[in-house]
């Protein structure tokens, strides 16, 4: 990117920025929501869009000098109604949990019940999280995953429904490395008379590649957001039906939003033009077929991964029987230049800011380049920082990390 600009104004900032950049193109990205999008994505969120105050929709503004902008985001509804296949498409949510909660406060009242999944079986936190808007103001009662499988377990979900009658069920995951049976979800939420919302913000590429069922025609909304696998812009999206169009628009504007952000608006068209090309697909299947090698290497290595693999693009590896924590692991990991988060395990007696898991993701890294040879090479790597700590200085791990790095530079194209 060219900083020069910022620099001539601001070189306090744009030195922050060149390191982030140096720290992007030497590490490892393997937070399994983070992606790396493509200099024409980047150009867009760059654009001088971002002078422009267009409260409203395409063609009902409250502002002129509308109608160059109007053109960007009707592009980019087409685009993911053709994605997705739907009638009704909102792309102006700056987030997946702005999504979500246009949704869930289009449809309920406060104190109405809802059903997500619990932050320690994987769930999100704007799927009832007591922190969260969704369980401070609606009576969530979280379904979790089954403690031997690991997996959702859709007869108990389903009777956790009957007895809670909820006014929505929300599906969909932060750390789940399943497949998730959306067909099933909505036969338990039409067995209560409960609306079903999919977020599908992890695994919205797959979704769109085939490799993984789609919500559409199962959820009554599909939310999502536009960064993760969708290798776009930081940014959410709704889908619907045409019927629930009116009243998730006002919902997000005037409901809970201001002004749309339309250089964000003009990179999800640009990142959803990408997302209908062939090759698209091409790169969703390599992340898949990254995220099981890499399973099955640290399986080799003799980690535990909660639910004993991966069907989509992240693992989640269970640390207790490396004696380490989530946190020191991402410490250890982090200092040797290989970027992932701690996550909760399944009922971990650990809080979220310790927790006993350590999530790894391969979209950012499939991006790059990668493949599976540098899947099991980062495998190896990962289990020497983690197994003797001790014996391995992180500078000998960070220069092979880098050198691996270099051979895969950064900007994608
Ligand atoms: N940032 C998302 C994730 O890491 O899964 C949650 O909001």
């Amino acid at each position: 990117m060219d900083l020069k600009p910022i620099a001539r104004t601001d070189p306090e900032v744009a030195g922050w920025i060149a390191r982030e950049e140096e720290r992007l193109s030497l590490t490892l990205e393997m937070i399994a929501s983070e992606n790396v999008v493509s200099e024409a994505v980047l150009a867009a969120t760059g654009s001088v869009l971002t002078n422009k105050y267009a409260e409203g929709y395409p063609g009902r503004r409250y502002y002129g000098g509308c109608r160059f902008v109007d053109e960007v985001e009707r592009l980019a509804i087409e685009r993911a109604r053709e994605l997705f296949g739907v009638e009704y498409a909102n792309v102006q949510p700056h987030s997946g949990t702005q999504a979500n909660m246009a949704v869930i406060l289009s449809l309920l009242q406060p104190g109405d019940r809802i059903m997500g999944m619990s932050l320690d079986s994987g769930g999100h936190l704007s799927h009832g999280a007591r922190a969260n808007f969704s369980g401070r103001l609606f009576e969530n009662h979280p379904y979790t995953v089954d403690r031997k499988s690991e997996r959702l377990d859709y007869d108990a979900i389903a009777r956790l429904a009957a007895e809670v009658k909820p006014k929505l069920i929300i599906c969909g995951a932060s750390a789940y490395p399943r497949i998730i049976d959306f067909a099933r979800f909505r036969e338990i939420a039409d067995g209560v008379g409960a609306c079903l919302m999919a977020d599908i913000a992890h695994i919205a590429g797959l979704v769109i590649a085939g490799l993984h069922p789609s919500p559409v025609g199962q959820a009554h909304f599909v939310t999502s957001t536009t960064h993760k696998t969708m290798r776009g812009p930081r940014g959410g999206l709704i889908l619907s039906d045409r019927k629930h169009g009116q009243m998730l628009d006002r919902m997000i504007f005037p409901g809970i939003q201001g002004g749309p952000l339309m250089h964000v608006i003009a990179a999800k068209a640009v990142s959803l033009h990408e997302a209908l090309q062939p090759a698209f697909k091409d790169y969703q299947r390599q992340i898949v077929r990254n995220c099981r090698v890499l399973a099955e290497s640290l399986l080799e290595k003799g980690f535990r991964l909660v639910t004993g693999g991966t069907d989509n693009h992240l693992v989640l590896i269970d640390l207790t029987n490396r004696r380490l924590t989530g946190r020191q692991a991402e410490d250890r990991l982090e200092a040797t230049g290989i970027s992932c988060n701690k996550n909760m395990i399944p009922f971990d007696p650990l809080d979220p800011k310790t927790t006993s898991g350590l999530r790894l993701g391969t979209p950012a890294i499939t991006s790059r380049g990668m493949k599976e040879p540098e899947m099991r090479l980062i495998a190896g790597l990962i289990d020497r920082v983690l197994r003797e700590p001790a014996a391995v200085k992180p500078e000998t791990i960070r220069r092979e990390v880098e050198d691996l790095c270099r051979k895969f530079p950064l900007p994608v194209s």
